[in-house]
């Protein structure tokens, strides 16, 4: 017999959607600051990226040490870590650590999905529904949904023909998925596809890999960590947070000499040496110019190649596998571990689908456009995300004068810092285009910066009698102006990836991140504040 609920209804003053690494803390700072507030998750447990990501090989490309939160000493130093890089299963641990630390977990709301969010502007105040109908009203909207939550699973005609099984990546079964003994196809070698190929190649019968596009990749040194790592890195905590938030990319190290002031030998050694840090050291903190300058570029892609070439060795396979048309460091770079040397297996094949595209899919496998078919038991779609936009686009979000979120971001990608949106008043972003974030910024560096921001915004508006925050026309226009400058100048803005949006049919293209260092981010957040909010309008 069917059971029926009754639909409930809340009040608050603040509902967070999403309670991963950006959600988690923001519950936490607005209930310290006296806030009614909640949050709302899909999951059935916390995390977020680590929740949802648990695919084979899922892990950290950031030093976990510096993807930790640096709020709270005794929170950061309660945590051990087992590696440099561990894997997801850790990650997830550690943030249900903190939910379970902070006390966190009686103020969200599992299993839930917010359908829609909607702006009255009477009241000044949102109303939220779920899928399920129940409803909540709340002052302030804060989504903490994650730049990287929307994936791209939809792709290929027929997927629902296929007789065997299909998972993306970011929705990997809790249970975990068979894989012994099977023909396994994943279409995708961004980073993702790299840690999954890399991982199951040993597990599987045979391997077939979909590449459309090469990707550079650099080498990951992963030690483990004992008693005196963990005690060295624990010891670092003051100087972690005095660096992070200053740096480029959020990370503890930074680009410190130019291109320009080194001789030829002086740069191959800075190379060589950044490389074998075994870490995004290379990408990070070389030479900025990588990311401005063509000669620079093609010098370090250069050096990048050579490495790889000299561990694929094939012609054939360098062929497929290493990036010629475009530099290095404009694509995310992913980490990997003997991810090439995969390719020297027997039961490993690549399978270029650049002239060649993946037509559709049936019930034995994947047919490509010439006819052929890879007969497969799984397919495993590790294809990406409709990023930064993707999270906020699938619910149904209308502002001011019911204008439509969706809409507008269909037409034009626009935000006040990542923090904001002209036209939404009082809902506050994280993980949004037009700030730092993912694809050049270690996220918990950056999503720290952006609650906090949110919370000093609240704080201020409820010691100041305001009830209604919105970004400006002007303001907007502005850091639009200023975000697409620095966006232009950079040579990512000339390569296709989600970095650009192209990898969405339609999506207007614009740089989504903001490029101009996650220090300068801060630095133009806090001074916007300190002016009173320049660029908002506070009533
Ligand atoms: P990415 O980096 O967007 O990679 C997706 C991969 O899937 C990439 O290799 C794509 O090739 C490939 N892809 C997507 N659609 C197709 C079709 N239709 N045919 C063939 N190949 C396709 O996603 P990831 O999950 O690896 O990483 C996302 C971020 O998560 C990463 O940057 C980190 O920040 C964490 P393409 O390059 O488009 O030719």
């Amino acid at each position: 017999m069917a059971t029926t609920t009754t639909p409930t209804h809340l009040t608050l003053d603040a509902a967070v959607i999403g309670a991963g690494v950006a959600g988690l803390y923001q519950l936490h700072q607005l209930r310290e600051q006296g806030l009614d507030v909640r949050a709302f998750d899909t999951a059935s447990g916390v995390g977020g990226t680590w929740y949802w990501n648990r695919y084979p090989g899922a892990r950290f490309d950031s030093e976990a040490y510096i993807y930790q939160y640096l709020f709270d000493e005794d929170l950061y130093k309660g945590w051990s870590w087992s590696q440099r890089f561990p894997a997801q299963p850790e990650i997830e641990e550690w943030l249900n650590y903190v939910a379970d630390t902070l006390d966190l977990r009686r103020d969200i709301s599992f299993n839930t999905t917010i359908e829609s969010a909607v702006f009255d502007e009477d009241r000044n105040r949102w109303t939220l529904t779920t899928t399920t109908g129940d409803t909540i009203d709340a002052q302030y909207l804060i989504t903490c949904c994650g730049m990287l939550s929307a994936p791209m699973s939809d792709l290929f005609p027929g997927q629902s023909d296929f007789a065997g099984e299909i998972f993306h990546t970011a929705r990997w079964p809790r249970e975990g998925a068979d894989l012994a003994g099977k023909r396994v196809g994943v279409i995708g070698n961004g980073a993702t596809g790299i840690q999954v190929i890399q991982t199951i190649a040993d597990e599987v019968d045979q391997l077939k890999v979909f590449i459309r596009t090469p990707q550079y990749a650099l080498p990951m040194k992963n030690p483990s960590y004992g008693p005196e790592e963990v005690a060295w890195y624990k010891s670092r905590f003051n100087e972690l947070k005095e660096i992070l938030p200053h740096t480029f990319a959020g990370f503890e190290y930074d680009f410190n000499e130019t291109w320009e002031e080194l001789t030829p030998e002086q740069r191959r050694a800075k190379l060589e040496d950044t490389y074998e840090n075994g870490s995004l050291k290379l990408w990070l903190a070389s030479f900025a110019e990588v990311f401005h300058e063509e000669e620079v570029s093609a010098e370090v892609s250069e050096f990048v190649r050579e490495k790889m070439r000299a561990r694929l060795k094939d012609p054939e396979l360098c062929d497929l596998l290493i990036p010629s048309d475009y530099g290095f460091g404009t694509h995310r770079v992913p980490l990997e571990t003997n991810y090439l040397e995969v390719y020297h297996r027997d039961n490993v094949t690549p399978v270029s689908v650049r002239n060649n595209p993946i037509a559709r899919i049936v019930d034995k496998g994947i047919v490509l456009e010439d006819g052929t078919l890879h007969e497969l038991d799984v397919i495993i779609l590790a294809t990406g995300f409709d990023a930064g936009t993707g999270a906020l686009t699938r619910i149904d979000i209308r502002g001011r004068g019911g204008c439509s979120l969706k809409e507008d971001w269909s037409r034009d990608i626009r935000s006040t810092m990542g923090l904001m949106v002209h036209g939404y008043p009082n809902m506050l972003t994280t993980a949004v285009p037009l700030a730092p974030s993912a694809a050049l910024c270690n996220m918990t560096t950056c999503l720290q910066q952006q609650t906090e921001w949110i919370s000093a915004a609240i704080r201020y508006m409820r010691e100041n009698g305001k009830t209604v925050i919105e970004p400006t026309q002007e303001g907007e226009d502005a850091w639009v102006a200023h975000h697409d400058e620095l966006a232009d100048e950079n040579l990512i803005s000339k390569t296709d990836s989600w970095y650009v949006g192209s990898n969405v049919p339609g999506k207007p293209r614009r740089v989504l991140s903001y490029v101009g260092g996650v220090g300068a981010y801060r630095e133009a957040t806090l001074e916007a504040a300190a002016a009173g909010y320049k660029g908002f309008a506070l009533n």
